[in-house]
């Protein structure tokens, strides 16, 4: 029984601590100063997103799990009987509507999920073997790029990237994202795709700054695991959460503005930054898509959409991509 197996990435812990150090170094001293938001999913840091998901205000999981839930069997038909590979896939919940529809079809199913996080994994990889045993899980514990390579292996395959996380690549970061990812799929391969769609700001803006303030938690907590893992001794208290909506770029800027002058000390570099009173940081960028500009840009890149899905306020979309 293969069932769980997880494969775990290459690099070391040590790697990874100074690919977290050398990142922040060079994102705290380009100007405008910029975080890269994949390190904000520590174990904390998943946890917090998790709950965001759960927020009032948070409308994109809710929406896109609601269209889920009526489309999964219609997915499957056009999909058939695919491997379903999912991009970041965290805790998998929104996964089963998926994998139900795929076993309402055949006797079992391969279900791979890559991310980054190998706890997320384990704990999905738990689930899901436990509601749906006839699920074969094999989880790569990477990140997206570094799981390309295995894609044209697990041909024909339904590659799943959900909750609007393409949102969160800056221009040339999607640009490569979607070229590497159409060079690893072959012909005939699907790719599930779930963006945000433009709408009122205050909408938007109330997703990105929920009352609860767990949004403001979870920018806070990349400077607590810069003091944990970094060695700097950032006071938490004085990184504000500020989330605006630029409405000619139709994305949300989100960052981390400080009340206080505080020196960075980036210990495994031996380096220092002093980021002044009033001055921010952006620690992540969350972009908003119209269909009507984003279909052909993916046929730029050799993706032609079979279907797409949205909710009844055309809030989200899910769009069905075939390689
Ligand atoms: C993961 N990603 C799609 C989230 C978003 O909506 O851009 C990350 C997030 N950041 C703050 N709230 C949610």
């Amino acid at each position: 029984n293969r069932s769980g197996l997880i494969i775990r990435q290459h690099s070391t812990e040590a790697d990874q601590l100074i690919d977290f150090a050398s990142a922040t170094a060079a994102g705290l001293s380009s100007m405008p100063r910029r975080l890269q938001c994949r390190f904000l999913y520590d174990a904390r840091g998943s946890e917090l997103f998790d709950l965001i998901t759960r927020q009032p205000e948070y409308y994109l999981t809710r929406t896109e799990a609601e269209i889920l839930a009526t489309k999964a069997r219609f997915i499957r038909k056009i999909c058939g009987a695919t491997t379903l590979a999912e991009l970041g896939s965290g805790n998998s919940t929104k996964t089963d509507y998926l994998l139900r529809a795929w076993l309402a079809q055949a006797q079992s199913v391969r279900y791979i999920p890559i991310d980054v996080s190998e706890a997320a994994l384990r704990e999905a990889s738990r689930n899901i073997t436990a509601s749906h045993p006839a699920t074969q899980v094999l989880g790569i514990n990477s990140d997206y790029r570094g799981a390309f390579p295995l894609l044209r292996e697990i041909s024909p395959v339904t590659v799943l990237f959900l909750g609007s996380s393409i949102g969160n690549f800056a221009g040339e970061e999607m640009s490569l994202f979607l070229h590497d990812l159409a060079l690893s799929l072959c012909r005939d391969d699907f790719f599930l795709l779930g963006i945000d769609l433009v709408k009122e700001r205050q909408t938007i803006e109330a997703a990105y700054n929920d009352a609860a303030g767990v949004t403001q938690e979870f920018t806070r907590n990349l400077f607590i695991r810069m003091n944990r893992e970094l060695g700097s001794s950032i006071d938490p208290s004085a990184v504000q959460h500020v989330a605006v909506y630029n409405e000619a770029k139709e994305q949300v800027d989100i960052c981390a503005r400080f009340s206080q002058r505080q020196a960075i000390h980036i210990a495994p570099l031996g380096q220092h930054v002093i980021i002044d009173e009033g001055e921010a940081i952006n620690t992540e960028i969350s972009r908003k898509f119209r269909l009507e500009t984003f279909l052909p840009f993916l046929e730029g890149y050799g993706f032609t959409a079979e279907e797409i899905f949205t909710d009844e306020r055309s809030w989200f979309a899910l769009l069905l991509l075939r390689r």
